[in-house]
């Protein structure tokens, strides 16, 4: 391995680490019922837990709770609305379980230990495609006689692609200039 392979070797390495660790920092962590955990005790409301949280891609949802009294099953929304266990998407019973959200839409969990769903021991979690491109929540479409910016000709509200391009760009740029050095 000559002077110029090691560089690029080094560089390439350097691109992934720096690209794992701002995907890492980007995802928030979201403990489920926040310090109450996942649980029957206290009657705590997860429908309202999940409304007051913003869920996006790449968010940890973290369960906590005893593996001897709980555990924490995927299923589909009707298993969801019925508490039906008999054929879960995904089972996990660890008593600490980070689920890491890479889909958008609903997410349905449920503790399968007869009578805690139906008790109320079970959490969506929806993750909505246009989140918080648009700060303001706002439900005013018609809000003041503002000109139209000449800066936008076409619609304002297509804001979607840019949210996560420009670092993959940058990162293939960064990737096609050291393979292209190497080579
Ligand atoms: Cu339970």
């Amino acid at each position: 391995m000559d002077h110029k392979d090691m560089v690029g070797a080094v560089l390439f390495m350097t691109i992934v680490v720096c690209g794992s660790v701002v995907e890492i920092a980007s995802g928030a962590v979201h403990t489920v019922g926040d310090s109450a955990g996942w649980t029957t005790i206290g009657n705590v409301d997860y429908k309202n837990w999940a409304a007051t949280k913003t869920f996006k891609l790449g968010d940890t949802i973290v369960f906590t709770y005893n593996k001897q009294f709980h555990n924490v099953m995927q299923v589909t929304h009707a298993d969801y609305r019925s508490c039906n266990i008999s054929a879960p998407i995904a089972t996990h019973s660890t008593g600490n379980d980070s689920i890491i959200i890479k889909t958008y839409g609903h997410h349905f969990y449920l503790c399968a230990v007869p009578g805690h769903c139906q008790a109320g021991q079970k959490v969506d979690i929806n993750v909505q495609r246009l989140v918080s491109s648009t700060s303001a929540p706002t439900p005013s479409p018609i809000a003041l006689p503002s000109s139209p910016s000449p800066s936008a000709p076409t619609s304002s509200t297509s804001n979607k692609p840019n949210s996560a391009t420009p670092l993959s760009l940058i990162k293939l740029g960064l990737l096609v200039a050291v393979f292209g050095g190497i080579v």
